[in-house]
This record gives structure tokens, sequence and C-alpha cells, in this order.
């Protein structure tokens, strides 16, 4: 009794102390001397989640050097927490796998006031969704559907000329050959906001790398002739790669306005004509291929420029 009642008085203590050296480390990011300002990221990047709230904040900082610094730390330990790929195999030999990562639950701000029909508001998704860090690929369709339908050819490029009702042809037998390695997660299309949500990764900006259109070529296919192979370009903060351009990514929901007002876990209007697309293509320039940027389609339409990503959860 007595032992518990001294743990329960030391508890907050601790918790207090915690959150004083991390604060000390905060500060210690803008010291003179380098070598202190290193041993002070080396201290966040091992405290790990427990350091978000804190380095969030000094990433608001107005002293650029925390700014930076705070913002590179928060990368690292988002990657860290997130980057736990679970692989499935499509093929008896295991040459033909996909990978997803574990998309944190949070709270963001969905859409972009310079786009019709993206009025910003505040979306919270409560739920992890595991999202496949690539483009579904030619040799991943195959694997499952037993043909390519694909306008450009090659095993590593995304898949295209498929319909939204062609990916939900996919996605079922998908979750049936692979019913035991995605253990008890179904595999379907992202939400809009689940897109955009792993697309953005924590930043606010209009492109999952901020606000400089100069750095778009190195995360991005765009103003190309043809798709490229996935994954060539610079992953987003979550690991995830070609969220901007290369193909069009279809999401589940109907296309429609976005309701007023923060919203949870939502997944578009009841019925419509159109399915969203995210992303843009390797056909376009650099301002639609923004985070918020939509598309849309007829469910039954294919194109050269119309791929997806499969998520999970
Ligand atoms: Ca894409």
């Amino acid at each position: 009794m007595r032992a518990l009642m001294v743990l329960a008085m030391l508890a907050p203590q601790e918790a207090g102390q915690d959150e004083k050296r991390l604060q000390e480390w905060i500060e210690q990011l803008g010291a003179d001397a380098i070598e202190d300002r290193e041993k002070a990221e080396e201290a966040l990047k091992a405290a790990g989640e427990k350091a978000i709230p804190f380095l969030k904040k000094a990433a608001e900082s107005t002293d650029a050097e925390v700014k930076v610094r705070a913002e590179g730390i928060l990368i690292a330990i988002t990657w860290t927490i997130g980057r736990q790929p679970i692989t499935i195999y499509l093929d008896a030999d295991k040459k033909v796998k996909m990978e997803f990562v574990r998309i944190p639950a949070g709270t963001f701000t969905m859409g972009d006031k310079e786009f019709e029909g993206a009025t910003p508001r505040e979306v919270t998704l409560t739920k992890d969704t595991w999202m496949q860090t690539t483009e579904t690929t030619q040799a991943q369709w195959e694997a499952v559907m037993g043909k390519n339908p694909s306008h450009f050819k090659g095993v590593d490029l995304p898949v295209e000329t498929v319909s939204w009702e062609d990916c939900q042809e996919f996605l079922k037998k998908l979750n049936e050959k692979a019913k035991d390695q995605l253990k008890g997660k179904a595999a379907k299309l992202p939400s809009e906001a689940e897109w955009e949500y792993a697309c953005r990764a924590g930043e606010k900006g209009k492109w999952c790398f901020g606000d400089d259109e100069k750095k778009l070529g190195d995360y991005a296919w765009y103003w190309e002739t043809a798709t490229h192979a996935v994954g060539q370009k610079k992953p987003n903060a979550w690991g995830l790669y070609d969220m901007h351009g290369n193909v069009w990514e279809w999401c589940e929901d109907w296309c429609g306005e976005y309701p007023s007002g923060a919203v949870t876990d939502p997944t578009g209007p009841a019925k419509g004509v159109d399915r969203c697309l995210r992303g843009r293509s390797w056909g376009v320039g650099d301002v639609f291929t923004r985070s918020a940027d939509r598309g849309r389609y007829l469910p039954t339409g294919r194109d050269n420029i119309g791929g997806l990503r499969v998520a999970s959860r």
C-alpha cells in the first residue's frame, strides 16, 4: 500500500521532469554550438512519439534554425512510427508483392481555397489506414486478374486504363487471394479524405513537400508523354511514392461538394454520377498535381491516365 502511494506521488512528478527535459532539448535546438544542437536533435529523435507535441510547437518557431531542425526531426519520428510495412505476396514464387505502410489516425485540414469544390475543412480520421506505398503495378494487377489492360506496357509501370468498377473487381479478387495475409483487414480504395491525408503526410502546403514548386520534379512525374515505373522519385514523409502525378488514383467516394464544417471519417455523398480520382497524371503540369486537387470520372470510364493505389483497414 505504502509503495503504491509512493508510486502515485512520483508519477506526475516524473512526467513533469520528462516534459521539462524535452522542453530543454527543444530550446537547445537553437544553441550556439553545433554539437549542442546535434545532441538535442539526437535526444529528441530518441524520445520518439513523446516529443511530437513539443516539436510541432517548435516547428512554428520564428527562429529559422529551430524551425528547420524541428521539422526534420518530426519527419524522422513520423517515418519511424509509420514505417512498419506489411508485405503481401500475390504469386507462389513470391516475386510479385505489394507493400503497405501504416497511416496513423489524425486530424488535418482537407482542401485548398484556390480550388473550386475543395473548400478547406477540418477532417478527423479516427482509424489507422494502411496505404500501398506505390501505385498498383501491372504485375500486381495481372497476378490478381490474369490480364493487363494497360495502354503503356511494363510490369513495373502503374496499371492504367482501369475503370472504378474494374478496380472493385480487382479488390474483390485481391481480398480473396490475400485473405490470410491481410489478417482480417480488407483491401479497398482509399476515401478521398484518406488519400489526401496520406498524401500530405502532415504537410499543410500545396504539395507533400511544401510550397516550393522547384522541388516537384523530385517527387512527381508530370508534363511527360507516358507513365513511368512506380517508386522512382522521392517518397513523401510517410513513405508513399508518386502521390503527385504518374497516374490518377481512383478513390472510393462519389464526387460531390464538400460539406461545410468539421467532419469525422467522411466517405463522400451517398450517390452521384462520377467517382473521384486524385493526384493527377503524367500528362499535366505543376498546379494540377497538388495535394487537394480533385478529379472526377464516370465509374465505367477508362483512360491511360487513370490507375489506383490500394488501401487497407
Ligand atoms: Ca499518382
